[in-house]
């Protein structure tokens, strides 16, 4: 990734070229430094994006700002905030294919996951449209009867959000759809490998009418952009997706203003198959678990745990399965996997691969880079066997195509390897005793459990992780509590003398 402190010395002209959206117009860095964003398919730069910094920053808060205290926003009513956000759906399916187009040229996610995705964004506003002319206060009964008391609900005020790189537009939906049902104003940083789908969602945000002010996208990396925009004290509640170091730093620098946070952060989350499963099935939803969006995701089913009656022939049937995976590039329909997002990961990614060969784990499949596509950021699907929970490979986050398959005796051990992780993002449990599966949801210490499924999700379901995988809940009718801040309001009624 090239960052250049002057316009790109490139002949940028068959490059795409994307500015920030602030205040309501794409405008470039205020030091016109540019980066440029790489196709990781083909290793090759697609686009310039202007390269943020903190005077951008500036700008953006005081511009979400006047829109919240000042604007035509904040007398914008709920009817009024439900018909622009069901505009902006109508606008995101017109809009579909640049969306879809720019998030696999810059993401290197399959098409048919990135359509899926942009569906997804679709119902996001539809459905959180449908809370914005239903935020309603309460009047109070207290003790006092010649007082009246009432409760008023208002908008949280500014919004930070930084977004991730492995789902770009949805990671942004969980909380722009909430903040605009609202009536919150936001700034966003999406990651610097990803910031194009971003940035063309504002436009279409601009198009559908929202007053200007209320979303601004500024593109850059953590130091420039993401670290001045969490610690600004115009900024009312932050809202991260990331890794968990990070989320740490951010909770950190939110914290110091005071500025409550949500953060939806990393997981290496259990995939538990007992001998009773429909192995047919199980196998399937072990396979799509981790190798979907090629791992690249938060609740990617990366310790797959089997009962030992049945492990020989779990590890057999997935390393096939992991073999007969077509990858290569995404906009091919026949593709089954993509590259990693950018080169610094797919390295990331071979690094976990070694290490886990150090600690003794058996590579049964994959573990390259495809020779003839070594020009973009592939690595094979790859499946290790004879893992413990002690090694590296199953308890540190690769977010890539990696699997550890690790035995277990009982109910009781499967439970013990689970929640033996830093994190508690997820988790999967295959069974035909329905009891057991809802014993097992009951003792696995994480934000979502899917039985004899997996990676199930959806608006209006809450969504977020507990230990090292973060804390608050996004999706569904309680994330709007983040958004809203309560005001209680006292008249003394009482009859006043003479
Ligand atoms: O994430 P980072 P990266 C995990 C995954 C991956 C690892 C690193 O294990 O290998 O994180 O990925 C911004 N203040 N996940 O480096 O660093 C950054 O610019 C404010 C899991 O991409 O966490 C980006 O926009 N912002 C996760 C965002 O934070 C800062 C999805 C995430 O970057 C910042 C992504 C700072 N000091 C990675 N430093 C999931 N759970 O979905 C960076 N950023």
């Amino acid at each position: 990734m090239t960052v250049s402190r002057a316009n790109s010395d490139l002949d940028s002209r068959e490059l795409e070229s994307f500015n920030h959206f602030i205040d309501g117009q794409f405008v470039p860095s205020q030091d016109g430094a540019t980066r440029l964003s790489i196709n990781p398919a083909t290793g090759a730069p697609w686009a310039v994006v202007a390269e943020g910094g903190p005077a951008d920053v500036e700008r953006a808060v005081a511009a979400a700002r006047e829109a919240l205290e000042h604007g035509s926003w904040s007398s914008t009513s709920g009817l009024g905030r439900a018909k622009l956000m069901r505009r902006l759906a109508k606008l995101v399916e017109s809009h579909a294919d640049d969306l879809i187009a720019a998030e696999v040229r810059d993401n290197g996610k399959i098409l048919a996951e990135v359509e899926l995705q942009v569906a997804d964004l679709i119902e996001y506003f539809d459905y959180f449209a449908g809370f914005a002319d239903k935020i309603t206060g309460s009047v109070l009964t207290t003790a006092r009867p010649d007082k009246l008391v009432y409760q008023l609900r208002r908008p949280v005020g500014v919004v930070g959000a930084i977004t991730a790189w492995n789902s770009p537009l949805l990671i942004l939906a969980y909380k722009l759809a909430p903040s605009l049902a609202t009536g919150c104003t936001m700034v966003v940083k999406p990651s610097e490998h990803t910031s194009a789908s971003s940035l063309l969602l504002a436009g279409i945000l601009d198009e559908a009418g929202f007053p200007r002010g209320v979303l601004n996208v500024i593109a850059g990396d953590g130091v420039g952009v993401g670290g001045p925009l969490v610690a600004h004290p115009g900024v009312s509640k932050v809202a991260f997706t990331g890794s968990s170091a990070t989320g740490i730093r951010v909770a950190q620098a939110a914290a110091s203003h005071l500025a409550p946070s949500s953060l939806e952060l990393g997981g290496k989350s259990p995939n538990v198959i007992f001998a009773d499963s429909d192995i047919d099935a199980a196998v399937a939803g072990a396979v799509a678990a981790i190798f979907s969006a090629a791992g690249q995701s938060c609740v990617a089913g990366s310790r797959l745990l089997v009962q030992r009656e049945i492990y020989t022939e779990v590890v057999e049937r997935v390393s096939q399965a992991a073999d007969l995976l077509t990858i290569g590039d995404p906009f091919d329909r026949a593709s089954h996997m993509g590259p990693m997002a950018f080169s610094g990961h797919r390295d990331h990614v071979l690094n976990c691969i070694k290490l886990a060969e150090e600690d003794g784990a058996s590579k049964v499949a994959g573990g390259e880079v495809p020779h003839e596509l070594r020009d973009g950021f592939f690595v094979r699907p790859t499946v290790f066997a004879n893992v413990t929970n002690e090694m590296r490979i199953a308890r540190e986050e690769v977010f890539g195509p990696v699997l550890a398959i690790l035995p277990f005796v009982d109910e009781d051990d499967a439970v013990r390897i689970s929640n033996d992780s830093p994190f508690g993002l997820a988790a999967g449990v295959w069974t035909k005793d329905v009891a057991r599966a809802h014993r097992m949801a009951r003792r696995l210490e994480v934000g979502t459990v899917w039985i004899n499924s997996y990676r199930l999700v959806s608006f209006d379901v809450p969504f977020g992780g507990v230990k090292q995988s973060g804390y608050g809940r996004e999706n569904g009718p309680e994330v709007l509590d983040q958004y809203l801040v309560s005001r209680t309001v006292w008249t003394d009624t009482s009859v006043t003398q003479g």
